[in-house]
C-alpha cells in the first residue's frame, strides 16, 4: 500500500508540500492540476512544473487526479472525437512524468455533491461535509451550485470548476433524454478511445463512484453499486480499466458492503487507487462524513484495511476529505490536521494487519 495525500498546487491549497513530507509514513501525492478545465489538453510544461516542484519536495506522484472528461464525451455528442483525442494527448503527457494512475469520473455535471461544507458535529464542534436529499429538494442544482461555490472559502472544489458550472442550465436540460443505457453506451465508446493508449504507455485509468451514490436531479448515474461497476470493467475488458474504490463515496448507501466489494474487484485486479474515509448516517439518504476511525462513523475501517491487504496490498491509498478541526480554515474537506490523523490511523492499521498476518 502506498500513502498519498491529495494536493492542488501552491497556488490553490492551504496545505504545504512541506507539510505533507511531515506526515509519518506519507510517500507521495495523489496531484491535480486545479486549473484545468475539462476537455483542455494537460501540456507537458505545466505537468513538469507541478512535478518537479513536487519532487523537489521528496515526495512522489505516481497518481494524478480529475483529469475531468468532457460533457460532451457523456452526452454522445459529435464533438466528443476531439476531446477523447485531447483526453489521449494527456495520458500521454502525464505518462512520461511517471504517472502511473488516472483518477477520474464518469458523472454527468456533478463530481461530489454536499447541502452544506461545514456542519458542526454537535459531540467536538468540529464540522464536516454533509448531505440531506431534503434540503436538496429544497434547492435545485442551480441553488446548491451557488451556495457550494459561496461556502468554499474562496477554493474552488475538485469538480466545480466555474467553466463547467456556466453552461449548467443548458447541460442540465440534455442530459433529460439521456437514459443510464446511453450514458453507458458513451463509456464505452470513450475507453475505446482511451484504453489502447493506456496500455501502451502503462497508465491505469480508475473511475471514481457516484458521490452520493444514487442518482441526483434525475440526472442518470451509473457507478454506484458492486453491479454498476461489474458492467464498467466489461465494457472494455483490459487491466487498465480498473476503479478508483472510493468507501465513502460507495458507503454512503449502506446497502454497499465496502469489504467485499474491495475482495470482489481486487480480487480480479481491477482497483487502481483507493479514497478511504467515514461516514455517519443520519437517516435515509442523509449522512455526514466523521472521523476515520471505526468508531466515530459506520464503516468498519479495519475490515476495509484488511480487505485492501488480502486482495490488492500493492494500491495506492489517500486519506479522503478530513473535518476541519483545530480551528483550521482551508479548502472544504481538505485541510491538514483531520486528513494527516486519518492517514496516521490508516497506517497504524495496516501495520497491525501486516504484523498479525506473518
Ligand atoms: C472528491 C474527490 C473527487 C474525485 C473525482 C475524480 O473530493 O474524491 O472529486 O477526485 O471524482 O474525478
Amino acid at each position: 500500500m502506498k500513502m498519498t495525500f491529495r494536493w492542488y498546487g501552491a497556488d490553490s491549497d492551504s496545505v504545504t508540500l512541506q507539510q505533507i513530507r511531515q506526515i509519518p509514513g506519507m510517500t507521495g501525492l495523489m496531484g491535480v492540476l486545479d486549473d484545468k478545465a475539462a476537455g483542455e489538453v494537460w501540456t507537458e510544461e505545466e505537468i513538469k512544473a507541478y512535478m518537479d516542484e513536487v519532487h523537489a519536495a521528496g515526495l512522489a506522484c505516481e497518481v494524478i487526479e480529475s483529469v475531468n472528461v468532457h460533457e460532451d464525451i457523456k452526452m454522445g455528442l459529435p464533438t466528443r472525437d476531439q476531446y477523447i483525442e485531447n483526453y489521449r494527448t494527456t495520458i500521454r503527457n502525464l505518462a512520461k512524468y511517471g504517472v502511473k494512475v488516472i483518477v477520474y469520473n464518469f458523472m454527468p455535471v456533478f463530481d461530489w455533491l454536499r447541502t452544506d461544507l461545514a456542519r458542526v458535529i454537535p459531540e467536538d464542534g468540529s464540522n464536516s461535509l454533509y448531505f440531506d436529499e431534503a434540503e436538496l429538494g429544497d434547492m435545485g442544482p442551480l441553488e446548491i451550485v451557488k451556495s457550494t461555490i459561496e461556502n468554499s472559502n474562496g477554493f474552488t472544489l475538485p469538480g466545480w470548476e466555474p467553466k463547467r458550472l456556466a453552461e449548467l442550465e443548458t447541460t442540465l436540460e440534455r442530459y433529460k433524454s439521456i437514459t443510464p443505457e446511453d450514458l453507458r453506451a458513451n463509456y464505452k465508446y470513450f475507453l475505446e478511445g482511451i484504453i489502447p493508449t493506456c496500455e501502451e504507455c502503462g497508465v491505469v485509468m480508475a473511475c471514481h463512484p457516484d458521490d452520493p451514490a444514487w442518482p441526483i436531479f434525475g440526472l442518470p448515474r451509473i457507478a454506484h453499486s458492486q453491479e454498476d461497476f461489474d458492467k464498467i470493467v466489461k465494457l472494455y475488458d483490459s487491466p487498465c480499466n480498473t476503479l478508483c474504490l472510493c468507501t465513502g463515496s460507495l458507503g454512503s448507501d449502506p446497502e454497499n458492503d465496502i469489504p467485499s466489494i474491495i475482495r470482489h474487484f481486487g480480487g480480479m485486479g481491477r482497483i487502481g487507487a483507493m479514497h478511504v474515509r467515514n461516514i455517519k448516517y443520519l437517516g435515509k439518504h442523509k449522512f455526514r462524513e466523521s472521523a476515520h476511525l471505526s468508531s466515530a462513523g459506520d464503516l468498519d475501517l479495519f475490515e476495509i484495511m484488511k480487505a485492501v491487504y488480502e486482495s490488492c496490498p500493492d494500491t495506492y491509498i489517500r486519506p479522503d476529505h478530513g473535518r476541519m478541526i483545530w480551528g483550521e480554515t482551508g479548502r472544504p474537506g481538505y485541510g491538514l490536521y483531520d486528513r494527516a490523523l486519518g492517514a496516521t490511523y490508516l497506517n497504524g492499521l495496516w501495520e497491525a494487519i501486516e504484523k498479525m498476518s506473518r
